[in-house]
């Protein structure tokens, strides 16, 4: 029997430290189906930094999450054992190290992995380790932003760029890419050709809204298959309106509702591994992009329980 989150009824959902959900600790359960960790790396970041914050601020934002999801009527808790693994610790001054860390402590972990950013460039090390235990990974990438340009700076591990890294490392499986909720100013046209070489298909913010939820979901499920996916959600693929909070922020996002409902859709796709990443803290108000953050995270531990093979009683 899985143990589960604190009883609310005994102990203030308030009191006590805040682990995701306030679930156990990983080293007090031994081992776990699907694992929570956090990533506070910011060093590759373009613009506002402060996402190292992410994972405090989103754990402490998840203690509202309540065991029942009704939508999926599952209880995600009950049904695997899920525990938070802490933070990966890695190297603030030098991202290629971090990098290495990162993907040595993921693969390290044997349970199925939600992270907590982080800023983006953490999706590379996250992939490497997902590639080595799954071979390459469908992706599914909800972002405001490509994050598939080539170097800043000449720097080519950045926030930027991991989806172009992880192309270039045979980690992904190209015929089965997708942007949702692209928008803003490019650099320019050929950002988007670099983009569509890549193997990458888009869904645009604007799609989301013109041709609404449950063909977007359509378009996905069909394009992911059976595939192993991976699912990697930037927090400013919703609008500022719902995640302040954030890095490089874009107006004409989706909501948090429809973010969530194309998540649910993909329930009975055979996700592998998930994160969500760019929560800053320093510009939220209110928490609401930490509380946008823990319940995405609270749906992909939910969409990971689903995914993970039932030991025989
Ligand atoms: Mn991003």
């Amino acid at each position: 029997m899985p143990r589960g989150p604190l009883d609310s009824s005994k102990i203030p959902r308030f009191a006590g430290p805040a682990t995701f959900a306030r679930l156990p600790r990983l080293d007090e359960v031994g081992r776990a189906d699907v694992a929570v960790v956090g990533v506070p790396f910011d060093s590759g970041v373009s613009y506002r930094p402060g996402a190292r914050f992410g994972p405090a601020a989103v754990r402490e934002a998840s203690r509202l999450l309540r065991p029942y999801h009704p939508a999926l009527d599952l209880s995600p808790f009950e049904t695997v054992q899920v525990a938070d693994a802490g933070d990966i610790a890695c190297n603030p001054f030098d991202i290629g190290e971090a990098v290495e860390t990162i993907a040595a402590s993921a693969a390290a972990l044997d349970a199925r992995l939600v992270t907590i950013g982080g800023d983006h460039t953490i999706a590379l090390p996250l992939l490497r380790a997902a590639a080595e235990r799954h071979g390459p990974v469908a992706l599914l990438h909800f972002d405001a932003h490509l994050d598939t340009w080539d170097t800043y700076f000449g720097a080519a591990y950045t926030h930027g760029t991991p989806f172009r890294r992880a192309v270039e490392e045979g980690l992904l499986d190209t015929s089965a890419l997708s942007h949702v909720g692209i928008r803003g100013p490019l650099y320019g046209k050929r950002d988007l050709e670099e983009d569509r070489r890549l193997g990458f298909g888009i869904l645009t913010s604007s799609d989301v809204m013109r041709r609404g939820v449950d063909e977007v979901v359509d378009i996905l499920r069909q394009r992911v298959g059976d595939r192993p996916l991976y699912i990697s959600v930037d927090i400013d693929v919703l609008d500022p309106a719902h995640a302040p909070g954030t890095g490089t922020p874009e107006a004409g996002g989706l909501t948090s509702r429809e973010l969530l409902e194309i998540l649910r859709g993909l329930a009975d796709r055979a996700i592998v591994g998930a994160d969500v990443v760019e929560v800053a803290p320093a510009y939220d108000h209110a928490e609401i992009t930490s509380v946008a953050a823990a319940h995405v995270a609270y749906d992909l531990v939910s969409l990971l329980a689903l995914n993970t093979p039932r030991e025989s009683p």
